[in-house]
C-alpha cells in the first residue's frame, strides 16, 4: 500500500538533489512513510556523507543567565516567566575559560556560549569576542548564541575567530506567534543572513514537543533544509518543560515522531550535523540509539545545558561504548 509513495519519493527526491528543492509536500510524504522505510532512507543518506559510528560533542555554558526581555514560551530565562531562576550578570572571562578547559579535558570538540539577551549591545560584543579568542586558543571550536545581531556585530565575531553562531527558527512559521510574540521569525532570518554574510557557520534548528502538528514539524524542516546553504549544524531539541513557563504542561511528543523528525532532517540536510539536543535526560538509551540510527551525529555533552540538567558524561560514555560509537 505504501509502495507508490516510496516510488514517487524516489523519483521526485533522490538524495542528491539540491536542498532548495524540498517542497513541504515531499517532506510531509517522508513523515508519512512507514517507520522502517524512513529509517532505511535516513541510514542510506547518512552513510553516503558521514561515518555512521561517529558522534560530535559540544558543551554548553550559559555566560549570561536570566532576565531576558523576550517572551519565548518554553524558556526558563524570560523575565516574564515566573520560573524562580536567579538572574546573573555576564560571566568573567576566567570563569568561562575554566569551564571551556574542563569541557576540553572531558573530550568536547566545541564550546557553545549562550546569553539570555534579545540581542547584544556593542559593549557586550567587546567581552564576548575576547571569550571567543581565548576559548579558541584552548583548541576548541567556538559557538555563541546571543540573540539578534545588529549591523557589524557578526563581522566582529568573525574577526575574533568565531566558528558557529546558533540562532534557532524554533518552530513552524505558522506556529511561531503562539510561542513568541516579542520577535518574529523574519527577525530570526535577518540575523541568520548577517551571520552567513559574515562567513560564520550557521547552527540553526528547533524544538519539538511544544504542541506543534506533524505538518508543523514538516514546515520547520522545510524552512531549515531550504536555507541556501542549509545550516551546517541542526540542533533538534526535545522541549524541556520548565515549571512557570506557559509550556510547562505541554503534551510530550511521541518518541517515534521525535525519531522521525531526526530522520527527515538527515534526509533533507544530508551534509549537516544533526544534533540530538536538549531533552535527552528523559530519553532511555534505546531511544537515543534510535536517534543515532536515524542520522543524529552530534550531542550536547556535559551535565548541564544552559539552565537545566543534561546526561552525566559517564552515562554518555557508557552509551557510546554499548553502541560502538566513537566521539569526534
Ligand atoms: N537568547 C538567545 C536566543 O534565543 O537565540 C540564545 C539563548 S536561547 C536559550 C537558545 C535556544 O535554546 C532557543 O532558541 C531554544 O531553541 C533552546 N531552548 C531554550 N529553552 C529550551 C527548553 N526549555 N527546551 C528546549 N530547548 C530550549
Ligand atoms: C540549542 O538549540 N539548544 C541549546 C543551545 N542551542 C543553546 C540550549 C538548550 C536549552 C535547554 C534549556 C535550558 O537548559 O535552559
Ligand atoms: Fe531570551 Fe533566548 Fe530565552 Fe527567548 S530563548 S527568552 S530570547 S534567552
Amino acid at each position: 500500500m505504501n509502495a507508490p509513495v516510496e516510488q514517487n519519493l524516489n523519483q521526485a527526491q533522490p538524495s542528491s538533489l539540491p536542498s532548495s528543492q524540498w517542497t513541504r509536500q515531499a517532506i510531509e510524504e517522508l513523515f508519512a512513510l512507514p517507520f522502517n522505510d524512513l529509517m532505511f532512507r535516513a541510514q542510506q543518506v547518512h552513510r553516503e556523507h558521514f561515518s555512521a559510528n561517529q558522534v560530535q560533542r559540544s558543551t554548553l555554558l550559559s555566560i549570561k543567565t536570566g532576565g531576558c526581555s523576550e517572551d519565548c514560551g518554553y524558556c526558563s530565562q524570560a523575565a516574564r516567566n515566573d520560573t524562580g531562576l536567579e538572574k546573573e550578570a555576564l560571566l568573567e572571562i576566567q570563569e568561562v575559560l575554566k569551564a571551556a578547559q574542563e569541557a576540553k579535558d572531558k573530550g568536547a570538540s566545541r564550546f557553545c556560549m549562550g546569553a539570555a539577551w534579545r540581542g547584544p549591545k556593542d559593549r557586550d560584543i567587546d567581552k564576548v569576542t575576547e571569550m571567543v579568542k581565548q576559548v579558541k586558543a584552548l583548541g576548541l571550536e567556538t559557538c555563541v548564541t546571543l540573540g539578534m545581531l545588529r549591523e557589524g556585530q557578526a563581522e566582529r565575531l568573525k574577526d575574533a575567530g568565531l566558528d558557529y553562531y546558533n540562532h534557532n527558527l524554533d518552530t513552524a512559521p505558522e506556529f511561531y506567534g503562539q510561542i513568541i510574540s516579542t520577535h518574529s521569525q523574519a527577525d530570526r532570518f535577518d540575523t541568520l543572513a548577517k551571520v552567513r554574510d559574515a562567513g560564520i557557520k550557521v547552527c540553526c534548528g528547533g524544538i519539538l514537543g511544544m504542541g506543534e502538528s506533524q505538518k508543523g514539524r514538516a514546515s520547520l524542516i522545510a524552512e531549515l533544509a531550504n536555507m541556501n546553504p542549509p545550516p551546517e549544524s541542526v540542533p533538534i531539541n526535545n522541549l524541556v518543560p520548565i515549571p512557570g513557563t506557559p509550556l510547562e504542561n505541554a503534551e510530550p511528543i511521541d518518541p517515534f515522531d521525535f525519531v522521525r523528525t531526526i530522520a527527515v532532517a538527515r534526509i533533507t540536510m544530508p551534509t549537516s550535523y544533526v544534533r540530538l539536543s536538549a531533552g535527552r535526560e528523559v530519553m532511555n538509551d534505546q531511544l537515543q540509539a534510535l536517534c543515532f540510527l536515524a542520522g543524529a551525529n552530534s550531542i550536547f555533552y556535559g551535565d548541564k545545558l544552559l539552565t537545566t540538567g543534561n546526561n552525566e558524561e559517564d552515562r554518555d560514555a557508557a552509551l557510546f561504548n554499548r553502541l560502538g560509537i566513537t566521539a569526534i
